[in-house]
C-alpha cells in the first residue's frame, strides 16, 4: 500500500482536472477556444496597463490563479446522481456550497456549487462546478413525469472504473499518480457530449415543451458541461468585441454595474444548436453556450441584502428587453442608481460592513509592530492594510437570468413556489456550507495571521534594542 507521500494532492487533482475539462470543451464548442484566446489578451493587456493591480493581485497570490480560473455548469437528474458526483468532486477537494432555489426563477431545479473551501487551495485552483439536481416532481404532465423518472432511474452516468478510484480515494484517503491520470480521464468522460439521446424525438419535443430544461437533463445519456466560463479582468471589453470575433453575446453584462467591483458579473455568448441523432431520426438540441465572468468583492448578508435591494429598485423601473433595445438605457440607469446607493471603494465597502476583507501588514507595519491591540487604530495608523475577499460563488438571480436566456424563449407563466433546502442536502447526503461563513472564517483567519505578524515583528524589536552590540 503505498504511503500518503505517493498520492495526488486534491488541489493537484482538481487544478488537473479543470484543465482537462476546458480542454475537451474547447473541442466541443471552438467558440469556447476563441472566448479563451480573447480573455487571455485581455488579461494581458490589462496586467501590464496596471502596476498596482498586478501588485495587488501578487500580494494577495491571486495573480497565478487568474488564467486558470474557470467555473462550469452541470445538471443531474437524481438524488443518487448528486450524491454520487458528490463524492467524485470530493476526491479533488471541493465541496457543496450554498443553495440556491432556481423554482424562484420557474426553472425546475435547485442548486449548489461545488468547490474548495479554504484560501490556500483556492489560490491553487478555484475552479467551481455550479451543480443542479432537476426536481421530476415539478414536471406538471403525469405521463412526462413518470417516463422522465424511469429513463433517469434507469441509467448510470458513471463509468465502472470511476466509481472504483472513487472508492479507492475513499478507503486510503488518496490516488497515486497513476491512478489520477485515470481518474480525470474517467471523471472528464463523464460530462462529454454524446450525439446520441437517449430517447425519441417525440419524447423529447414533448418534455421540451413542458420544460426545456428538463429535456436537456432527461433525454441524453450523461450530464454533458453546458458551459465553462473563465475569469476576465476587463469584462466590458470583451463583451464589446464578441461580435467582431463571431460570437452572439447577450445584450448586457448581468450583475452589478462596471463601477461597482462587487460579487460578480456575467456575460454569455448565446448557446449553439447542435445536431442530435434521436432512436430512429436526427433533430436538433439547443443548451450549450460561453461565458465570461469578471470576480469582485464577497459581499457580508447585509452587503448582499442591499445589492439585492438596489438591484430590484433598478428592474422594477427597467429590465433589459430580448431585443437588445434598451441595453444602454439599463445600464446606465443601473449605474446611475448604485453610484447613489452602494459604495465602490474598499474603504467604503469597509465601513459600512458590506463586504469581506482579507487583512494584511503593511510595510510600515514591518517596521513599527503591533503597535495597539485594537485592529482598527492598526488600521487607521496605517499598519494594517486590507483588499476585499474575492467572491468565489454565483448570483441566484444571474443564474437564473442564464437559464432564461439560453435554453429557449418559452414564456413561462408556470409558477413554482416550493423550495427544498433540505430536501436538496438530503440527496446530496450532507449539508452545504453557508458562503457567509466561509468567507467570514477567511476574514477572521487573516487579522490573525496579520497581527501574530505584527506581534512577532514587535518581539524582534525588542530582543533588537535590548541585546548589546545591536543597533
Ligand atoms: C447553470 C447556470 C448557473 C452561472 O454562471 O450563474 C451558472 C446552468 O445553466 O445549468 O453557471
Ligand atoms: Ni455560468
Amino acid at each position: 500500500m503505498p504511503d500518503t507521500q505517493e498520492y495526488v494532492s486534491s488541489d493537484e487533482i482538481r487544478a488537473r482536472f479543470s484543465r482537462s475539462m476546458s480542454e475537451m470543451y474547447r473541442e466541443e464548442v471552438p467558440a469556447y477556444g476563441t472566448l479563451l484566446d480573447l480573455v487571455a489578451d485581455v488579461n494581458e493587456q490589462v496586467l501590464k496597463n496596471d502596476p498596482d493591480l498586478k501588485a495587488r493581485l501578487e500580494e494577495t497570490d491571486n495573480l497565478d490563479r487568474i488564467s486558470e480560473e474557470r467555473h462550469g455548469a452541470i445538471r443531474l437528474g437524481t438524488a443518487d446522481e448528486l450524491h454520487m458526483m458528490s463524492r467524485v468532486f470530493n476526491v479533488m477537494g471541493m465541496e457543496p456550497v450554498g443553495y440556491y432555489d432556481l423554482t424562484q426563477a420557474n426553472v425546475p431545479v435547485h442548486s449548489t456549487a461545488f468547490r474548495s473551501t479554504d484560501a490556500e487551495s483556492l489560490s491553487k485552483s478555484p475552479f467551481r462546478v455550479f451543480t443542479s439536481l432537476l426536481r421530476t416532481e415539478l414536471i406538471k404532465d403525469e405521463d412526462l413525469r413518470k417516463k422522465s423518472e424511469e429513463i433517469l432511474a434507469a441509467r448510470d452516468i458513471f463509468t465502472p472504473r470511476l466509481r472504483e478510484l472513487v472508492d479507492k480515494f475513499e478507503e486510503r484517503g488518496g490516488l497515486t499518480e497513476d491512478e489520477t491520470q485515470e481518474f480525470i480521464k474517467e471523471a472528464t468522460y463523464t460530462f462529454k457530449w454524446h450525439q446520441d439521446a437517449a430517447v425519441d424525438k417525440d419524447f423529447y419535443e414533448a418534455l421540451k415543451a413542458e420544460d426545456p430544461r428538463a429535456a436537456d437533463i432527461v433525454c441524453f445519456k450523461g450530464p454533458h458541461i453546458n458551459h465553462l466560463t473563465p475569469r476576465t479582468l476587463e469584462i466590458d471589453t470583451i463583451h464589446a468585441d464578441m461580435p467582431n470575433r463571431g460570437m452572439n453575446p447577450k445584450n448586457v453584462v448581468e450583475g452589478p454595474p462596471p463601477t461597482h467591483p462587487i460579487l460578480l458579473r456575467q456575460t454569455s455568448f448565446k448557446a449553439l444548436t447542435e445536431s442530435v441523432k434521436f432512436e430512429g431520426e436526427e433533430g436538433l438540441h439547443t443548451a450549450r453556450f460561453g461565458e465570461i465572468e469578471q470576480r469582485g468583492a464577497a459581499l457580508t448578508e447585509k452587503g448582499r441584502k442591499l445589492y439585492d435591494e438596489v438591484l430590484a429598485e433598478v428592474r422594477a423601473e427597467i429590465t433589459p428587453a430580448p431585443d437588445g433595445s434598451n441595453a444602454a438605457e439599463y445600464m446606465q440607469k443601473l449605474e446611475d442608481t448604485f453610484m447613489e446607493r452602494f459604495p465602490n471603494t474598499a474603504e467604503g465597502l469597509y465601513e459600512d460592513g458590506l463586504a469581506y476583507f482579507q487583512f494584511y501588514v503593511t510595510d510600515k507595519g514591518m517596521e513599527e509592530g503591533l503597535i495597539s491591540k485594537d485592529l482598527y487604530t492598526l488600521i487607521e495608523s496605517g499598519n494594517i492594510a486590507y483588499t476585499p475577499i474575492t467572491y468565489e460563488d454565483f448570483l441566484p438571480v444571474s443564474a437564473a437570468g442564464i437559464f432564461a436566456s439560453n435554453a429557449s424563449d418559452k414564456a413561462h407563466e408556470d409558477e413554482f413556489t416550493q423550495s427544498s433546502q433540505a430536501k436538496f442536502e438530503e440527496a446530496l447526503g450532507r449539508p452545504v456550507w453557508s458562503e457567509f461563513k466561509l468567507y467570514d472564517e477567511m476574514e477572521r483567519a487573516s487579522i490573525d495571521a496579520a497581527i501574530t505578524k505584527l506581534s512577532h515583528v514587535s518581539k524582534e524589536l525588542d530582543s533588537g534594542h535590548n541585546s548589546p552590540g545591536v543597533g
